[in-house]
């Protein structure tokens, strides 16, 4: 008995502190960050214009790199010299279906459509035709030959996934070997019309393009919008406690499912913070609602090992301290007072509308922003400690119900002497895991790194089980001599209905 006095009074003296310092957190003050929220040249390292609200990143135009002979890297050439004369190209190249009455010419030798590398071109005389990719290309290029022996025209013309017309190119005269450029992010589809005679009387030849690449989103994830690094206008907005700015942007997940951990992309100048707060705000008539669920988090942090315009592309990733259940609205991430500013950054992917918060008043940003939420969440492992984790904090009939307890050992060696309690508190009655009696704990060994201890298995909560708030979990490690805690105290509140 004196083992579990003594532990409760560790774990209640230090979840009495816990709650006395949580207010001081949010009550201290900012640094004074005037030198970083002013528009304009920063001294430093790389002088970069920025504006106050985002980066100011000179576009980074793909295809005025693009040597089409091949030397970028990053694309496909497709040349039609390995198909012989007259065959049909329909799906012959991977990722690329041409419609039918594509065919390559073997054309050399002709002065009105010369190969550009010999010895096939291609062309059709379909008045409908189309090339059709299956990823997002951000840039295509092309030769074309056009003979213009009776008056004609020839449009070239470039979609996006859903039909939309993002750019056209029109040829109204003879040329040979005209190269063609469409810098546009995000085509789908190519198709050539015309007047005239046009149909009988152009080639294509070497056609180069580039796939869309992103960076990655967790396996699991709900919404998965994360950042394109083949983005010709990456950019991000700032979003900064110490700054007058702050960005968001919405989303929508399945009625029944939670938001756990959430990984975003960002900009930091300089260093890259950890500390932000991430909320989840209703829609109020097309902009993020007036009181939202705001989660204080510490994010892990990668350098993804791009850059851009001089700016470090990081990767965040975040578990919330608790689920977000809200399924529908908008998610604000805003970095807390820390001498860096936060740029979030943008994605192609999205409906190209976010909000911007500035003077009182949210403004749209014809942008998205690149973020993915996910159900589930490891936390990483950086101090020693434990983490509660539920996927709800008010279970109803049938929803998915479990109880981990994530364990850090932070240190390099394998714990084989540190006792793990975890109790749950229903209404001041202690029930201690794993047998759930009245005094009980963990004592299997734990090795450096993050552990799950999987305390209650996943069930559907009943029906008839009444209603219930202000149940607690409290989780932590102590020393062998059980009189103090090793590590941080970890604790989960939740309810029912
Ligand atoms: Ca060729
Ligand atoms: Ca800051
Ligand atoms: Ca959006």
């Amino acid at each position: 008995m004196n083992r579990k006095c003594c532990f409760k009074d560790v774990v209640f003296g230090m979840m009495i502190w816990t709650l006395i310092m949580i207010p001081g957190i949010y009550a201290a003050g900012n640094p004074d960050m005037s030198d970083m929220t002013h528009s304009g040249t920063r001294s430093g390292s790389s002088v970069i214009m920025r504006d106050t609200n985002q980066l100011t990143m000179s576009p980074d135009i793909h295809a005025s790199d693009v040597n089409i002979n091949g030397k970028n890297p990053g694309g496909v050439l497709i040349d039609f010299d390995d198909l012989n004369n007259a065959d049909p190209i329909g799906s012959h190249y991977p990722g690329v279906v041409f419609s039918e009455g594509w065919l390559v010419w073997s054309s050399g030798g002709h002065p009105s459509y010369p190969p550009h590398s010999p010895p096939n071109v291609a062309y059709t005389h379909s008045l409908v035709n189309y090339i059709n990719w299956s990823c997002d290309v951000n840039v295509i290029c092309f030769y074309a030959c056009c003979y213009n022996d009776v008056p004609s025209s020839w449009t070239f013309s470039v979609f996006d996934d859903v039909g939309d017309l993002l750019q056209q190119i029109e040829i109204t005269d003879s040329v040979v070997n005209e190269s063609i450029v469409f810098p546009v992010h995000g085509i789908r589809r190519l198709e050539v019309a015309g007047t005239g005679e046009w149909n009988t009387h152009y080639t294509i030849d070497d056609l180069y393009y580039e796939c869309v690449e992103y960076l990655q989103c967790p396996p699991d994830s709900i919404l998965s919008q994360p950042f394109d690094v083949t983005h010709p206008y990456a950019n991000g907005f700032t979003s900064d406690t110490d700054s007058a700015y702050r960005t968001a942007d919405g989303y929508t997940i399945s009625s029944g499912e939670t938001i756990r951990s959430v990984r975003w992309w960002g900009f930091s100048v300089t260093d890259p913070q950890q500390d932000f707060t991430i909320g989840f705000y209703p829609d109020d008539s097309g902009k993020p609602g007036s009181t939202g669920n705001v989660h204080t988090v510490t994010a892990s942090y990668i350098d993804t090992g791009y850059e851009y315009v001089g700016n470090t592309l990081y990767q965040f990733d975040a578990v919330l301290p608790s689920a977000e259940t809200l399924t529908h609205g908008w998610i604000v991430i805003e970095s807390l007072s820390d001498p860096a500013i936060f740029y979030w950054a943008n994605s192609t992917m999205g409906d190209n509308l976010a909000m911007q918060y500035h003077n009182s008043a949210w403004s749209t940003l014809m942008d998205n922003l690149a973020f993915c939420l996910s159900p589930t969440g490891v936390p990483p492992c950086t101090e020693t400690g434990c983490t509660v984790y539920m996927p709800s904090t008010n279970f109803g009939v049938g929803d998915d119900c479990y109880c981990d307890v994530y364990v850090c050992n932070a240190d390099s060696t394998t714990y084989t002497d540190i006792p793990l309690f975890v109790i749950l508190d229903v209404y001041g009655a202690y029930f201690f895991a794993p047998s759930f009696g009245s005094y009980d704990y963990y004592d299997d060994p734990i090795p450096p790194g993050m552990t799950t201890i999987p305390v209650l298995p996943s069930f559907p909560w009943p029906s008839g089980a009444g209603s219930a708030s202000n149940i607690t979990w409290f989780a932590a490690m102590t020393n062998p001599g059980f009189t103090a805690l090793h590590g941080n105290l970890g604790t989960f509140t939740f309810g029912w209905h």
